[in-house]
């Protein structure tokens, strides 16, 4: 790519974030995703940090003005408002009125959460502050630091009661929505259907066979009345919820999230005990991660909680152990191995070389259907993030690049792209997409 394209790519990246920029807050798209959602905010403060480093602290503390007493952030924040079009809305999950610890909030939230990007966004953010602005970021970051180690502690201990260094997830919508890894889990439970409900999404694309089925939507929806139920109580929900599933991949990027928020800790000026749990979370969470390792496939398994059963898939939460920057040369070599094998990135049909949501070897691989196979440009980022920490500067450049011609290639900064054709899927002008396109620009 030439510097001249670089130039207009960065221009139209930039456009898609100010287009989707409702005052202070991004919208996570302005087709399907017309609020404020947990991890797309992280990737676009990232994004906005090129742009502008105040613009993109703003991100981030509107976020966290949504955060629960109980440290969780969740995963939407409704600042589209009531006549925003998306399906489920806030009264699907009637937060304020179950649980004390969403009362007195700002604006309406959901009840779960997301992979915790955010540490990983402060941190760019102050690498990218010029000198004369770092009095003010400083000062803010130092505000949101208590915040974020009120996240991390909500992560370590409520979804993780065990104390066993993996986040326990409640809800495919904490991340990967209709991944195969939830399939089994979902298949168990028996739904009483749910009241009649329109869906939006797939009507608003067009494309129904790229986003979740119906019989998902019942499950999902099944699952948010059985939370709420059990009025979003950590407690309640491990006693009775029947979607409890360790989730390798948001593990590891807690895990990644720890590090950054040690890197951060001398700028916040935190105090012996944030530094010390930090510290521990992240060793807790990277051994945990090793140990769900399989020498076999060179591939990590997730677990699921309610039937003691690993969930062995080939999706890219395998790769955990790189998102969470082992130490173990070991893992780090197998996994490698595993990433450009024909299971992955070696596969001799796919258009770019990059990591697809779910391997085209796998029996639910579906090329065009959301989580269950597309090329996310998002993930391949943090598996280019993870690659350079690592030491891999030439495999991640080469993730950076074919990224880059990928989103340039076709569509209008897609959320996903068919991994065989390189077609793009999903919503055009997806924020995070252009966000991290803005990063690998530089
Ligand atoms: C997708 O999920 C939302 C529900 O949260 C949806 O399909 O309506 C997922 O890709 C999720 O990870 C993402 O944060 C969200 C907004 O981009 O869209």
């Amino acid at each position: 790519m030439t510097a001249g394209s670089d130039v207009a790519l960065r221009a139209q990246a930039a456009a898609v974030l100010r287009g989707n920029d409702a005052g202070g807050w991004t919208k996570a798209s302005s087709l399907l995703y017309p609020h404020q959602w947990s991890w797309d905010s992280a990737f676009n403060a990232i994004g906005w940090a090129h742009l502008d480093v105040r613009r993109a602290m703003t991100e981030l503390e509107l976020l966290f003005a949504a955060q629960w007493s109980t440290g969780m952030v969740p995963h939407i924040v409704f600042r589209g408002g009531p006549d925003a079009a998306y399906f489920p809305g806030p009264e699907w999950w009637d937060c304020a009125a179950v649980t004390p610890a969403a009362r007195g909030l700002p604006v309406p939230t959901t009840g779960i959460c997301q992979p915790p990007v955010h540490a990983l966004a402060v941190r760019r953010i102050w690498q990218l502050t010029p000198p004369a602005l770092q009095p003010e970021i400083r000062a803010r970051v130092l505000a949101l630091f208590p915040r974020l180690v009120h996240w991390h502690r909500y992560l370590a201990t409520g979804r993780d009661p065990e104390a066993s260094g993996l986040v326990t997830t409640y809800h495919p919508w904490e991340g990967t929505d209709n991944s195969p890894r939830w399939d089994r889990a979902l298949e168990r439970i028996k739904v009483a259907k749910p009241g009649p409900y329109t869906r939006l999404d797939t009507s608003e694309l067009g494309h129904p066979s790229q986003r979740p089925t119906n019989w998902d939507y019942d499950r999902f929806l099944w699952l948010v009345e059985q939370l709420r139920k059990f009025r979003y109580d950590d407690v309640q929900i491990y006693r009775h919820h029947r979607f409890l599933l360790k989730d390798v991949f948001f593990s590891a990027v807690f895990v990644a999230a720890n590090a950054a928020l040690l890197q951060l800790a001398d700028v916040a000026g935190a105090s012996d005990g944030d530094r010390k749990n930090l510290a521990g979370w992240l060793d807790r969470g990277r051994a945990a991660v090793a140990r769900r390792f399989e020498a076999k496939t060179g591939s990590c398994a997730d677990y699921d909680v309610r039937t003691g059963e690993p969930i062995r898939l080939r999706t890219f939460a395998g790769f955990a152990p790189l998102f969470a920057r082992t130490a173990d040369a070991g893992q780090r070599a197998a996994q490698l191995r595993l990433l450009d094998s024909a299971d992955f990135c070696g596969n001799p049909r796919l258009r770019w070389p990059l990591l697809p949501s779910t391997s085209p070897a796998e029996p639910a691989f579906e090329p065009d259907n959301y989580w269950r196979g597309p090329v996310w440009p998002v993930i391949d980022w943090l598996l280019w993030q993870s690659l350079t920490e690592l030491g891999y500067a030439d495999r991640a450049a080469r993730l950076r690049s074919d990224s880059l011609a990928q989103v340039t290639g076709a569509g209008e900064f897609n959320e996903y792209f068919d991994p065989f054709t390189g077609s793009p899927l999903g919503s055009p002008r997806q924020s995070w997409t252009a966000a991290v396109v803005l990063d690998w620009l530089g």
